[in-house]
């Protein structure tokens, strides 16, 4: 490469490379100078805030050496690697886990006490990444942190929005969205400014006859809009490996403004052009499980697709490989249907642009990719209109059609005369306007498709995706349930309860293989490691309930049972069920004598969670949780009975304080709509118990963790359509438990009852889509159960050991192997020994 330094010459190089703190006081040096020059702060102007981005500071450039290291030895290497592409990476704070990784927490903390800080509330000081809505983008996250950990040569790519998921705020019981600009310092970050594609919207296309002779089709006249690399650096655990998140953000191809303009005096216009390309990568759409279709947001999707497109081509094509060896060094994986156009990219690059017949190109393209789906849910099935694509990517369009126009050519040999079945299975739905179908392209796209639980990838090879089993056949269709990263979920969230795990184990190894946490069921039963384990549980409480009160007002006794329900508010995850359940259970509070209220378990019920901010429905259980708590929590028959919190603005960070504390947790959705949940998994890892539906990996986890230690109730994903079909005809056999809290509600126990009316008629007079009316028996008698059950506490704490023990399966790393192994076709890129052997903790 022209840019590297001659051989002769590299002795200086070597002599001043860069190596990095490994003491207290070459940490403490670096932080005091990163404050005193990078920051141009001084002891004497130095607050919380100021350690934090020193500290970080510090820390970056630890990470910057190994991530350096690890991008050479890959390009080295030349094997093939992984692109993770998502529209959402929810990474939450970098610094604790930097340190975790770099194997140097330790030396922090006491550097930081001898600088005159805490490092709990140094770590505190930092912003989220909250490039993410929920499941999807956490989901991203914990890959990613897996495939660094494994050693897989990996690429994540996304786009940088300068504001992430809104801040919630509850005001008056209601959510109000607060902008979440989050990037005023964010040392995470590198900018290349050297790194920049040229995308293009709307314009034509002209296909001609060059003066060779040959064909050619040309997009132009279009509207370019830059795009610039910002990589953020991924550590992996006990390994050297730092893999790269590369993100994009727009910017107006001139980079200014138009001077003209400016100087007649229409300044508006004159910026016009730079806000409009910067609007593409501004703003992260804050819909869960829902798409709606609006331009920008195609916008989005197109232009990271083709900016990071371009890198992987720009990057193998350096190889000198012939184009057939592309799938051999690039695996694509599509996080969801959003970077489906990635597959339309590729074939017009492959053809228009480096001029491969159609169909060896759209062999390549196929084998490049894999497609995972997250949901079943219509309402999330993305479709965009033909016009829209039409106008602003008129050649895409007409690759959709050709792809489209071969499959159903295929399919109609294989499967001759089935009209039917060409109109069902068409990319193109022939509706007013015609819509593409983006999953199905995704689906003719790749060589994999996979769902994320076993009930869920069933379910799409025999409901959504049924046509496409019988052309292709089973095996295109896999399953790789979901899992997350134990090195946040335990031991940065839980680090006393890691601690003591490893004391029993026999050393922190489980966060690398977290099967050997089976070697703790031989405790389950062992008196003095019960004691120890219930303490870490009551001190995890303790510092949940201090937050609660900090942030609500409110104080609970972390004595009482700790039921949380944390998750995206939505009608099919059923928080209604949950405060329906709890009115219900305040009612009869409200009828016992003081004797029986004595027997009863004191409980606290933590709710958490956004709705997104045109979802009225999910805003209107938000409210009736914020109104419920203000009576229950204040009505003096109750007192300690009963508490009822809603905890504002749910993120990664708030989970890891509350995911510790919980004993119960709640994954309640309707059967057969949540894919998998993952959260689930992380309040069983960390020794809580669920309540939970037949439903996603609940299945899964009840199959390790054993029937005894979940709580399941409510109807089978199998027999759902037939009740929904049955609510149209009788609603006589309604309820009478429910209805009496609706009842009660309809009283305006809780203010003004017509703001609740929507959310009672749905279930009474619409029909009850997500069943709340059907479980809401067997849901509370389940709850009486666990208060039962939580009465002895010796039986209980063996439970939550049990559980943990068997959680093994569980990690993203089983996961990202699954992948590599039945999609990617791609092994570890092997570390030296001995660099690979790391201080940890
Ligand atoms: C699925 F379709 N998920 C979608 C979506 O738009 N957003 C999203 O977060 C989630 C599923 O609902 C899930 O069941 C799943 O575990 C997660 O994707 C990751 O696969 C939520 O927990």
């Amino acid at each position: 490469v022209e840019s590297s330094i001659p051989e002769h010459m590299r002795e200086a190089w070597r002599k001043f490379s860069a190596s990095g703190f490994k003491t207290t006081d070459e940490f403490e040096k670096e932080v005091v100078k990163h404050i005193e020059t990078t920051l141009a702060r001084s002891l004497f102007n130095c607050d919380e805030l100021a350690a934090y981005s020193g500290t970080a500071l510090a820390f970056r450039d630890r990470l910057v050496i190994d991530w350096n290291k690890t991008q050479q030895r890959q390009t080295f290497a030349d094997q093939k690697r992984i692109y993770y592409l998502s529209l959402e990476f929810l990474m939450g704070r970098a610094l604790d886990n930097a340190m975790l990784n770099v194997g140097l927490k330790n030396v922090a903390k006491d550097g930081l006490a001898d600088l005159g800080f805490r490092i709990e509330d140094v770590v505190n000081q930092e912003h989220d990444a909250a490039l993410g809505n929920g499941g999807l983008g956490r989901l991203a996250a914990c890959f990613l942190d897996s495939m660094a950990s494994l050693n897989y040569a990996a690429w994540g790519y996304g786009l940088r929005y300068r504001y992430g998921i809104f801040k919630q705020e509850i005001e008056n019981g209601y959510q109000v969205e607060i902008p979440d600009y989050w990037l005023d310092f964010n040392p995470w970050e590198f900018p290349r400014h050297d790194v920049t594609v040229d995308v293009q919207f709307y314009g034509w296309v002209n296909k001609y006859t060059d003066e060779n002779g040959k064909q050619v089709t040309s997009w132009q006249d279009g509207e370019v809009v830059v795009a610039t690399a910002y990589d953020v650096p991924v550590p992996g655990y006990g390994t050297p490996t730092v893999n790269n998140l590369r993100l994009w953000s727009s910017k107006a191809a001139s980079g200014e403004f138009d001077f003209a303009k400016f100087n007649a005096g229409e300044y508006e216009s004159a910026v016009g052009d730079q806000q409009r390309a910067e609007t593409i990568s501004a703003v992260l759409y804050p819909n869960d499980n829902l798409e709606r279709g609006k331009e920008l947001r195609l916008k989005q999707q197109y232009f990271w697709c083709a900016a990071s497109l371009y890198d992987i081509v720009r990057r193998f094509k350096k190889t000198k490989r012939k184009w057939s060896e592309f799938p051999d060094q690039v695996a694509i994986q599509l996080n969801d249907t959003h970077p489906t156009l990635a597959i339309v990219e590729l074939q017009r690059i492959l053809t228009d642009l480096e001029g491969l017949e159609w169909d060896v190109a759209w062999d390549i393209v196929g084998r490049t990719f894999g497609y995972t789906n997250h949901t079943v849910l219509p309402e999330a099935l993305e479709k965009w209109s033909v016009p829209l694509i039409q106008n602003l990517l008129p050649r895409h369009l007409q690759i959709i059609y050709d792809i489209n126009l071969f499959f159903l050519q295929q399919v109609e040999k294989r499967f001759p005369k089935d009209r039917e079945l060409l109109s069902r299975v068409s990319i193109i739905e022939e509706s007013q306007p015609k819509m593409v179908r983006m999953a199905y392209l995704a689906i003719v796209g790749s060589h994999k498709v996979n769902g994320v639980a076993e009930l869920h990838s069933d379910l799409i090879k025999t409901t959504i995706f049924k046509d496409f089993v019988r052309i292709y056949g089973p095996d295109k269709f896999g399953n790789v349930t979901n899992g997350i990263t134990p090195r946040r979920w335990l031991h940065q969230a839980n680090p006393r309860l890691s601690e003591l795990i490893a004391s029993k184990v026999g050393s922190y190894e489980f966060l690398k293989d977290l099967t050997l946490l089976n070697k703790l069921e031989a405790f389950a039963d062992d008196k003095e490691f019960k004691k120890e384990w219930a303490e870490i549980k009551y001190a995890n409480k303790v510092r949940l309930a201090q937050h609660i009160q900090k942030s609500t007002g409110v104080s609970v006794n972390p004595k009482a049972l700790f039921d949380v329900q944390v998750k995206r508010i939505h009608e099919y995850k059923r928080q209604q069920l949950n405060i329906f359940g709890l009115i219900h259970r305040y009612l009869a509070i409200k009828g016992m004598s003081p004797e029986e209220r004595k027997k009863l378990a004191p409980r606290v019920s933590i709710f958490g969670g956004k709705a997104a901010p045109g979802y009225w429905m999910a805003k209107t259980i938000i409210h009736l949780v914020n109104k419920v708590g203000e009576v229950v929590n204040n009505d003096k028959d109750v007192g300690d009975l009963l508490k009822v919190i809603f905890l504002e603005d749910y993120n990664v960070s708030k989970a890891e304080i509350i995911v510790p504390a919980s004993d119960i947790s709640e994954h309640i959705s309707t059967a057969g709509t949540e894919a998998s949940g993952t959260s689930n998994m992380k309040f069983v890892l960390n020794g809580g118990l669920i309540i939970g539906t037949l439903d996603g990996a609940n299945i899964e986890i009840t199959r390790e963790v054993g029937e005894d230690n979940v709580y399941l109730f409510g109807t089978l994903s199998e027999d759902v359509e037939d009740l929904r079909h049955k609510h149209f005809y009788s609603k006589t056999d309604f309820n009478p438990e429910l209805k009496k809290v609706f009842d009660f509600i309809k009283s305006g126990a809780f203010g003004d009852q017509s703001a609740f009316s929507a959310l009672i008629n749905g279930i009474v007079d619409h029909g009850d889509y997500y069943l709340v009316g059907d479980d809401f028996d067997s849901y509370c008698k389940t709850q009486d159960l666990i208060d039962e059950d939580y009465k002895d506490q010796d039986a209980w704490v063996t439970k939550s050991i049990q559980v943990v023990s068997r959680m093994g399966y569980f990690t993203s790393d089983r996961c990202i192997n699954e992948y590599a192994d039945t999609i990617w076709n791609i092994e570890p890129l092997q570390v030296k020994e001995e660099d690979e052997v790391r201080a940890r903790t």
